[in-house]
């Protein structure tokens, strides 16, 4: 199950009786489960059909997912939008399906995603969903969720379609198997205007970048793409360091950007920085974390420090459990609980106990030189940054509003 065309993993949970017990039972060869059944083979008719709604539409968009880099289709899913100059908008899984420099990426949609996202979303005739799942953190309301659109659903999963959103043209199958006999059906258009249109909103509302005394989450993300080479591997916690992550580091290509998605494993950071550094020796490993979910496996120091695994671990240090807080600032009225973690740990001088390097960055001028001493130490370092306690991920659609109702600022919220 936890290889097979939807992998991930699988928590298997037996009672210890059940461990100790003898048995004089055979063990089948195989096994047959309820559900999905692995690889089905893709109806060329439906295919047809979705290839004929594309080709029609005016404002077509893809909507792209995890499910395509779990295929391994990322350059399919490339060729298909290239060569019907398909913009393409994707999920938090998502991220790297397409070059993010690429002009046809149109960004992260949902929740914390690029308001110009979830304005194409809006505005398209045609969403091409591929490996994706409507998860509510992406669609907002729900029959607000691209109204204008004939939509196309391409998933592995017979389950997954039409599970929360009624699509026009279903499409059962593998993604790769999918896109690559869409490519030869696909007539190349000129969609110009719509892409213009999109390009206009990246104008008219791009991801903010404000300017502050202290350090403010868009330059450090600039800064660890100015020095991280090539084919970087990150992998983000949860959080809004997890969102800032996503939404302004570059990535250039699939399985560079690690993270728990729907899971929200807070703790997952730093271990899953390892296993790529374990698994990509030469290619620079970061993992970023929030000043909260870091403590959740900081132990793992001990580890990196035993096996001298060069993960950079960058602190984004807000004292604060930020992205509960931000809900508590937004829309609780300020009436915070809990989530003031404030500056009791001293995470240099834990990582230095764990016989880990580390830096501390306190203003702007630190960062750069900080960054480049990380890089060059051979092994493990933990970069500890105090950034603006009052730095939010926005823009953010409030709970059950519609995804282009996204505010910029806690005062576009009246409740
Ligand atoms: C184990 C666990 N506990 C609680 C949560 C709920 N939660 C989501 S984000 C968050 C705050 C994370 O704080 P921090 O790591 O400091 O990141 P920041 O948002 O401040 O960048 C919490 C508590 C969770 N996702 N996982
Ligand atoms: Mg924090």
């Amino acid at each position: 199950m936890a290889r097979s065309r939807r992998p991930g993993p699988v928590l298997i949970d037996l009672p210890s009786d059940v461990l100790a017990a003898k048995t004089s039972k055979k063990i089948p060869e195989e096994v047959t489960r309820r559900g999905y059944q692995g690889k089905a083979a893709i109806n060329s008719k439906s295919l047809k059909k979705a290839a004929a709604i594309i080709n029609q539409a005016k404002r077509p968009l893809i909507y792209a997912g995890g499910g395509i880099i779990m295929s391994e289709a990322t350059d399919d899913l490339r060729a298909v939008a290239e060569k019907g100059s398909l913009p393409v908008t994707h999920t938090l899984m998502g991220v790297g399906v397409m070059d993010s420099a690429s002009p046809l990426s149109v960004g992260m949609l949902g929740m914390y995603g690029a308001w110009y996202a979830n304005q194409a979303v809006h505005d398209c005739d045609c969403l091409i969903a591929i490996g994706v799942r409507f998860d509510d953190r992406v669609t907002g309301k729900l029959d607000a969720f691209a109204p204008n659109a004939r939509v196309i659903h391409v998933d592995i999963d017979p389950s997954s379609i039409r599970k929360v959103v009624n699509v026009e043209m279903p499409i059962v199958g593998d993604a790769g198997d999918a896109l690559k006999a869409l490519l030869p059906l696909i007539e190349p258009g000129d969609r110009s205007e719509w892409l213009g249109e999109i390009k206009s909103w990246k104008e008219k509302k791009p991801l903010p970048r404000p300017q502050r005394d202290q350090l403010v989450p868009h330059e450090i993300m600039e800064a660890i793409a100015a020095v991280a080479g090539s084919h970087p591997v990150v992998a983000s916690d949860v959080g809004l360091s997890q969102m800032w992550t996503a939404n302004y580091l570059p990535f250039p290509g699939p399985r560079q950007y690690l993270t728990s998605g729907g899971l929200g494993t807070m703790g997952y950071a730093l271990p899953a920085a390892m296993g790529a550094a374990f698994g990509h020796p030469g290619d620079p490993v970061f993992a970023i974390n929030g000043d909260g979910a870091f403590q959740m496996n900081i132990q793992e120091l001990a580890t990196c420090s035993f096996y001298n695994l060069p993960v950079k671990t960058i602190v984004l240090n807000n004292g604060k459990l930020g992205m509960v807080r931000q809900f508590q600032k937004v829309f609780l009225k300020e009436r915070y609980a809990s989530t003031c973690i404030g500056k009791h740990v001293d995470f240099c001088m834990v990582a230095k106990g764990f016989g880990v390097e580390a830096i501390k960055v306190n203003t702007k001028e630190e960062l750069a030189p900080a960054l480049k001493r990380a890089m060059e130490i051979d092994g493990p370092v933990v970069v500890d940054v105090e950034i603006d306690p009052d730095c939010y991920s926005f823009p953010m659609v409030p709970p059950g509003k519609k995804s282009v109702e996204a505010i910029f600022s806690p005062e576009e919220w009246e409740g």
